[in-house]
């Protein structure tokens, strides 16, 4: 594996290169053209410029997240080849850089969802949580709102302006694209890229629905083991495959994430490891990545990690905000630094231990 942070760019992360450069066992980062709105194409020299500046700070670009996929595409109309071809374009540039890990999401309107962005934590950090009671009496609109209002005055992933201002004609456009639809959907976007993907060696690596079920009548597809190999094997060649988040899909307590890790083997082409503290059923907060302080076993999602001979990229994930620091909730550098070296700590362990048996 290849221990990365995701890094959102200069001007729009408040962590410097430098600071993650000094991370030890960190030797690059997962990056994006965060200014790009999903469908436009990504022009080659913003790629250049952006590779320059992490090489120049002793880090490799190790994927992108994410490439954003135009909810044309997800909607299935008639304009959708005019984005897919935008899209085509995108990963030859980024090819034409060996940029060749591409993480993206096919989640109708929004991407993540959580209802707050700073709760409180026994030990006094605050977390990004998540209540299907608030979510239940809210609107959409109130909760673009409420996420805009809570994140430190930083651009959330996912919950750009750009996105707000269509939130309306987003849900009309939907109408009628039940799951069915939206998995067809994907499966006819996958096609279409699947020859630029193999000749290029590119792994596209979607990102489970987080959370893992569908929200405000919307379908989502990408929630558990079935749905997930279903997408495998409905495009089922090398170049499609998967970010194994545990935080997205551990939102369901039901899935069995090292179990999940085992199935998908080697169609993992990227890690987001994270943990994540259960409650009642829907009720649920983020926690350190440290196994004792959640729900999950950390020690067994990097083992199955391990077994299944992962080496693409791998990252922390949402962390606490902790120590005072002002971040973008979730993308703090502490945390996340102590959590990239708790990984790393068990993948040592992990891997001494297998090779002196
Ligand atoms: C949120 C992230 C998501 C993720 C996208 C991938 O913190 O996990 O925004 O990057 O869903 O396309």
């Amino acid at each position: 594996m290849k221990m990365t942070l995701r890094w959102y760019g200069t001007g729009h992360d408040s962590v410097t290169l430098e600071q993650i450069r000094q991370i030890p066992g960190v030797t690059g980062v997962i990056t994006m053209l965060y200014d790009i709105p999903a469908g436009e194409v990504w022009p080659l020299d913003r790629i250049q410029a952006m590779k320059k500046e992490v090489e120049a700070a002793g880090l490799k670009v190790e994927g992108i997240e994410s490439v954003n996929v135009h909810d044309a595409i997800k909607i299935g109309s008639s304009d959708r080849d005019k984005y897919i071809e935008n899209y085509i374009e995108s990963l030859e540039n980024l090819a034409k850089e060996d940029i060749k890990t591409v993480c993206y999401n096919f989640m109708p309107v929004f991407d993540w969802l959580r209802t707050k962005l700073d709760k409180a934590r026994p030990d006094g950090s605050t977390v990004l949580a998540y209540d299907y009671k608030v979510v239940d009496g809210m609107t959409p609109q109130m909760l673009f709102d409420s996420i805009k209002n809570s994140s430190n005055g930083f651009i959330m992933p996912g919950w750009e302006p750009d996105r707000l201002d269509h939130i309306k004609g987003l849900f009309e456009a939907y109408k009628g694209v039940d799951e069915e639809k939206l998995f067809n959907n994907l499966v006819y976007f996958l096609k279409a890229i699947q020859p630029t993907c193999e000749k290029h060696g590119i792994k596209m690596a979607i990102h489970p629905d987080d959370p893992a079920w569908p929200l405000f009548g919307l379908p989502r597809i990408i929630t558990g083991k079935e749905k997930i190999e279903r997408m495998l094997k409905a495009v089922d060649a090398p170049f499609n495959g998967l970010t194994f988040c545990t935080g997205s899909l551990g939102t369901n307590p039901n899935n069995d994430l090292p179990a999940m890790i085992e199935a998908f083997g080697d169609r993992i082409h990227f890690a987001h490891v994270r943990n994540l503290q259960h409650f009642e059923k829907g009720v649920f907060e983020e926690a350190g990545h440290l196994s004792a302080d959640g729900s999950f076993d950390m020690y067994e999602i990097v083992k199955a990690l391990y077994n299944t001979g992962f080496e693409g990229p791998i990252r922390p994930d949402h962390g606490r905000t902790i120590w005072g620091e002002k971040c973008m909730p979730g993308y703090g550098l502490y945390d996340r630094a102590l959590g990239a070296y708790y990984i790393q700590g068990l993948w040592e362990a992990i891997d001494k231990n297998t090779k002196r048996k």
